[in-house]
């Protein structure tokens, strides 16, 4: 039986990334006076590096104009980060990041049809405040019934703790839920916890790039990929269920 839908939430549930993330990165640079600037395409490249303050210390590593000195490059990347954090909580505020086709739709659906939700992000928890906040309003927590952040685990996507820790909250095995995920550290996060992924790549990860790669880590474990939750046929909770039902069936026989 299906009993819930895990959420990831950067570039699942919104094009946060394109539409705030990098916009957000890119001024913290210039609010601290440094000439850098991430363009659509190296910041592509760094989404490979799950965490903003990872990505930053990683994109340290090749830069001659950053500090020398390995703490001041940590020091540093937590000065932009949280300049960055800031930065995106006012372009979600401006409500400048709408959420992507279809998702407050099954979100609703679900929660009429019992399913219980959880979010499992690598983000940090003020991001997702920021931006379920502005959509749903202060008690938007209560939609779920577990929120696990960038905060709550020691490793981030694409290693599956936050997706455990997801699933321990709800008290639900792996084969009761679904995850929906974006992204080849997401897919594989959910993947290497036991769950299924239904896959909607987000415009920074090509769904061939995504399932290419993916067969190479982490073998089976999409249930669908499509462009859209609204994309015909659309992904609904009946749909859930049967696909589900499908891939429960799969297991068994084979
Ligand atoms: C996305 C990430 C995050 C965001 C930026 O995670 O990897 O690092 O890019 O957010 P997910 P922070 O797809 O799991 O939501 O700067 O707060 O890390
Ligand atoms: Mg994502």
């Amino acid at each position: 039986m299906l009993e819930a839908l895990i959420w990831d939430v950067d570039g699942t549930i919104a094009e946060t990334e394109r539409d705030g993330h990098r916009l957000a990165f890119n001024q913290a640079f210039q609010s601290l006076g440094l000439h850098w600037h991430w363009d659509p395409a190296r910041y592509g490249e760094l989404l490979h590096i799950t965490g903003g303050r990872e990505r930053l210390v990683h994109d340290m590593d090749s830069r001659a104009d950053a500090p020398a000195d390995p703490a001041e490059r940590v020091a540093l990347a937590a000065v932009l980060h949280r300049r960055k954090n800031e930065a995106y909580a006012d372009i979600v505020n401006m409500g400048r990041i709408v959420p992507r086709p279809g998702v407050l739709r099954l979100m609703e659906e679900a929660r009429a049809a019992g399913l219980r939700q959880a979010i499992a992000t690598t983000t940090s928890r003020t991001n997702v405040d920021a931006l379920l906040g502005g959509w749903f309003g202060r008690q938007w927590q209560e939609r779920f019934a577990s929120v696990v952040c960038g905060e709550d685990v020691i490793k981030k996507k694409p290693d599956p703790e936050v997706y455990e820790r997801a699933l321990t909250l709800l008290g639900c095995r792996p084969d009761q839920a679904i995850a929906i995920e974006d992204s080849l550290p997401g897919l594989t996060s959910a993947n290497r916890a036991g769950l299924a992924v239904l896959l909607t790549p987000s415009v920074y990860f090509p769904r061939a790039q995504v399932l290419a790669q993916a067969d190479a880590v982490s073998g089976a474990g999409v249930l669908a990929v499509c462009d859209s939750l609204d994309h015909p046929p659309v992904v609904d909770v009946a749909r859930l269920r049967v696909l589900h039902e499908q891939a429960a069936t799969g297991r068994s026989s084979g």
